[in-house]
Formats: C-alpha cells, structure tokens, sequence
C-alpha cells in the first residue's frame, strides 16, 4: 500500500479494459495537441483520479476513518522541462500551463521566484490548484536537497475529466496530480505515496479550503477494485478493501444533480463553518467532561483540536482513573458519546461565540482568534450538538460498514438481506446528512428518494454535499430501471446539454490511483 507512486509503461496500468478505448483517444489527442501548443512532445504525464466517497461523509476533518474509492475520472498532466529560457527573470523558473478546454481554462505563463510562490487565493483562478500543488512540491523539494534548490521550469497541458464542484474531489485529483508532476518535473525518480498525499492535503488548504485528507488519499492511494480504507491517526494509513460477492451483485452508480456547490463560494456558510463547528464542538465537550485544564492533542487536523482528539482524550482519562485494563471497544465509545453529546450540549438552535467562549473560559477574542481566523467563516450560531452528534454517528456507522465487508456473507444463493444492511447504512448516512449536519439539498433528496424507489438498497450524497454527486447501491439487475427513473422524474425536467446528459450518471467500478506514465 505505501510505497512510491507506480510508474506505468501502459494504459492497461491504469485503466479498466472497458474504459480504455476511450481513455486512449483522449490521451493521444492530449498529447498531439501539447506536440502543436509546444513544438515539441511531453516528457511524461502525471495522472490522479477523483474519488467518490462510499461511506463516512464531513468525518476526515474530525480524524475519523473514512471509505472512498477512485473513479476512472481523473486529471492528467502532460509535463515537459524542455523551457527556452532566454525571456525568463533572473531568479525565476517558467511555468507555461494550459488546458485541452482552453475556452473555460484559459492558458498562462507565470514566472516565478525561486524562494515563494505567491497564490492569491481571493480570486478563483483554475490555475491556483497547480500552484498550490507547486509549492508543495517544492516545500519537500527543498527540505530534501536543501534551501537553494532550483526548480525546474516546466511546460504543461491539463486535461480534467472529474466534474469541478461536483463532489467528486476534482481539486485533489487537481492538486495531487500537480504536486505529483513538480516532483517528477525536479528529477524524483521516485515519489513516495505517503508524502504526496501528505503535501496535497496541506497545500489545497492555499485554496482557501480547510479540507480533510480523504480525497487526497483516496486519489493517490487506491487501487483498482477495492475501496479504501482511510485512517489519519496516529498517522496516514490507508488499505484496500475488497467488496465480497454477492448475489444480486451489487454496483455503484454516481448520479449529478447538476446543483453547482463551490465551496470558494460557499465555504464560509457551509464547509468552512461545518470545520469550525466541529472542533469547536470538540473543545466543548473538553470543557465540559474532561477534568478541569485538560489539553486535547493538537493534531493534524485542519484546526486546533478535532473531535477525535476528545474522543481519545475522554477514554483515556476515564480508563486511567478508574483502572480498568480491558478498553471499550471502539464502537461501544462512539455510542457512549453519541448519548454524552445528547445529555451534554442542548442548546437545538446552537451557541453563541459569548455562550462557548464562556465555558472555555476565553475571551470572544481568543475564541475568534483560536478557531475562526484562518478560513473566513460567517455565522451567529454554531450547532454543536447537530455537528457532534453527526460525527460520532457516522464514524460508528463507517466501522459497522466494514465489519459487513469483512464478514462474508455465508448464504451465497441469495445475499439480498445483507445488501439491504450495506444500503441502509447508507440511507442512515442521508438522513443525517440531510437533517442533522444539514449538508444535503433538495435535489439530492429527490435523487436518492428516486433511486430507493426503484430499487437502489442504499443512496445518499458524497462528498461535501450542497449539491454535486450522489452514490447509490444498486442490484446490478436494477440499474436500468433507476437511470430510467431518474431520467423520466429528475434529468427530463432539467435544461440539459447532450454533453450533460451523457456525464448525469456513471457506473462506477473502484479504480487505481495516481501514477506516472513516461512517453518514450
Ligand atoms: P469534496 O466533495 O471533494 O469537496 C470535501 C472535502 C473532503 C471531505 C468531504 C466531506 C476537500 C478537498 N474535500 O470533499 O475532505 O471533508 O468534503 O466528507 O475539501
Ligand atoms: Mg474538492
């Protein structure tokens, strides 16, 4: 599983047969077409998918286990270093990026300086996410080969299927695949997975988005036919994990609302206030049952402290004071703090900075200071118990998942009873979505209200939510009559172009994760 980023002499190591046909047009049509931007061939291409996320939704951030799987959607990357430099600054490398669709993605020639690279993350800027990848990149560049290390100017051409805004993590599989090319691009014969995944979760934060590390993961670690199981402490860990057979046999199929949720747009409302709801819940129930001046972990969650870290903390103290030697198991604690944090934290319209600043004992200032000022957030109350009581449910129902993919079920004839317990994990996964972390929107209920009616066992959104994607499992013998129904309840009554129409809905096999593919 860790280890470098593989290197493939093929497509037939990255894609599926079923999607090659297709992906071998658009690679060469890539690569003709930086041959005619150019003047001259791309050295390699750099390659990271999207993901969708199967189960554990708004839990990364709080350190949580989480289950995604690559798609075959993915970004690549056409890199060469081959730059003239006879129009370069003195102390600056060329970056000359582009984009197949350059009418959307306009081209650009940045130079810049060896010490820093500046993103303005204010302006929303597709090229921002390779810059953001960049100095990523250059950050591990530089503490491995020292601080006057020079960067290599480079040349690209971007071709990104995964859908932007979509929940189907297009800036990962942007920012990886960016990070992934610098690397290369400065002569790293190998790129170790671990650290590409670690340096793409820290620089999309220069986005201006306060992300967990699922999407980064999932897009550098998966490998095709299994899902991923994610874990970010004590340190990043991920594994595969195979889904058993099963009789009907179970699909994924991902299906657009076509509502746009961007989160540069919205994150201070929605994603960047559900971070900071988060942690500050967990200070919260620090406060209120851990003994007076316990400190929590300040652990590598996007903020001071995560959930998680309380979690951990809680048990810990409580085993040690009362010396028992058998821990709880995991999922007996997740339950003891779903019922703590129903006891705990009533307030059901949420809490004031004045009520939370109070119990923890800080000033307005410092509370604002501590948890609100690195990602703009707007908001007079923030629902701590809703925000909590989601986490601690959804991290529970990510672990029942995978004790049902670990235990095989034993009648083979028929499995339908234990497809239903995988798909109503899922719908329990929507309910809380949609009513307690208030993460979903109307279209992505009639979607998954739609697809359970016509057969879906489990369905709900993925990803941040707001709009985007959503996830369903299916019995493969159903799959016509949901993409029928949606068709003739939900994508009908939408003004939709052909091109649109044909990305609404995809069946999704687990795909493999990044890779370098060297063009001789
Ligand atoms: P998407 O759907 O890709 O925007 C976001 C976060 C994840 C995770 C999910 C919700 C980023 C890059 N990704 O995913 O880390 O928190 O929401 O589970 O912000
Ligand atoms: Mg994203």
């Amino acid at each position: 599983m860790a280890g470098p980023v593989p290197v493939a002499s093929s497509l037939s190591d990255i894609y599926t047969v079923d999607a090659i046909g297709t992906q071998a047009k658009r690679w060469n049509n890539l690569l003709a077409r930086f041959q005619t931007i150019y003047g001259q061939p791309a050295e390699f291409v750099a390659r990271s998918p999207g993901r969708v996320n199967i189960i554990g939704e708004h839990i990364d951030y709080s350190l949580y286990p989480v289950l995604p799987m690559a798609i075959t959607a993915d970004s690549l990357l056409a890199v060469s270093t081959n730059v003239a430099s006879t129009n370069t600054k003195e102390g600056h490398y060329k970056i000359k990026i582009a984009n197949v669709q350059d009418a959307k993605f306009p081209a650009h020639e940045f130079d810049i300086p060896y010490e820093a690279v500046d993103i303005d993350a204010t302006v929303h800027e597709w090229t921002n996410y390779f810059k953001s990848g960049l100095r990523g990149a250059l950050e591990l560049l530089r503490k491995k080969h020292g601080n006057d290390f020079e960067p290599k100017s480079m040349q690209i051409l971007m071709d990104g299927t995964v859908p932007a805004g979509g929940g189907l993590s297009s800036s990962a599989a942007f920012v990886s695949s960016s990070a992934l090319a610098v690397m290369v691009a400065n002569g790293e014969k190998t790129v170790d997975k671990t650290e590409l995944t670690e340096l793409a979760i820290v620089s999309e934060r220069a986005v201006g988005v306060n992300s967990g590390g699922m999407d980064q993961s999932a897009s550098v670690f998966s490998e095709r036919g299994s899902a991923l199981f994610v874990s970010f402490t004590p340190s990043l860990k991920a594994r595969p994990v195979s889904f058993p057979k099963t009789n009907p046999e179970l699909t994924f199929l991902i299906a657009q609302s076509f509502v746009t949720a961007d989160k540069f747009v919205t994150g201070p409302v929605h994603y960047n206030l559900r971070v900071v709801e988060c942690s500050l819940a967990a200070a919260y129930l620090n406060a209120v049952l851990n003994p007076p001046g316990t400190q929590l972990p300040s652990d590598a969650s996007p903020l001071s402290v995560s959930l998680h870290g309380f979690h951990e903390t809680y048990f810990a103290l409580q085993e040690h004071s009362s010396g028992a030697t058998k821990s709880k198991s995991t999922e007996s604690q997740l339950e003891e703090l779903v019922a703590l944090t129903a006891e705990k934290l009533d307030k059901r319209d949420g809490y004031t900075r004045e009520e939370i600043a109070a119990v923890l004992n800080i000033s307005v200032d410092e509370l604002n200071k501590k948890f609100t000022s690195r990602f703009p957030v707007r908001a007079e109350k923030f629902k701590l118990r809703q925000r909590a009581l989601h986490v601690f449910s959804e991290a529970l129902r990510v672990l029942k998942f995978m004790s049902l993919l670990e235990q095989q079920p034993t009648n083979t004839d028929d499995t339908s009873e234990y497809n239903a317990q995988l798909g109503d994990l899922l719908n329990q996964t929507q309910d809380s979505c949609r009513d307690v972390y208030e993460c979903s929107c109307k279209e992505i209920d009639e979607l998954c209200s739609i697809a359970r009616k016509a057969g879906s066992y489990g369905s709900r959104l993925t990803g941040a939510g707001w709009g985007g994607c959503s996830v369903h499992l299916v019995p493969a013998g159903k799959v016509k009559a949901v993409r029928e129904a949606w068709e003739r309840e939900y994508y009908s009554k939408l003004d939709l172009s052909e091109e649109q129409k044909e990305a609404a809905v995809v069946v999704s096999k687990p795909g493999s994760g990044s890779a370098v593919y060297l063009v001789d």
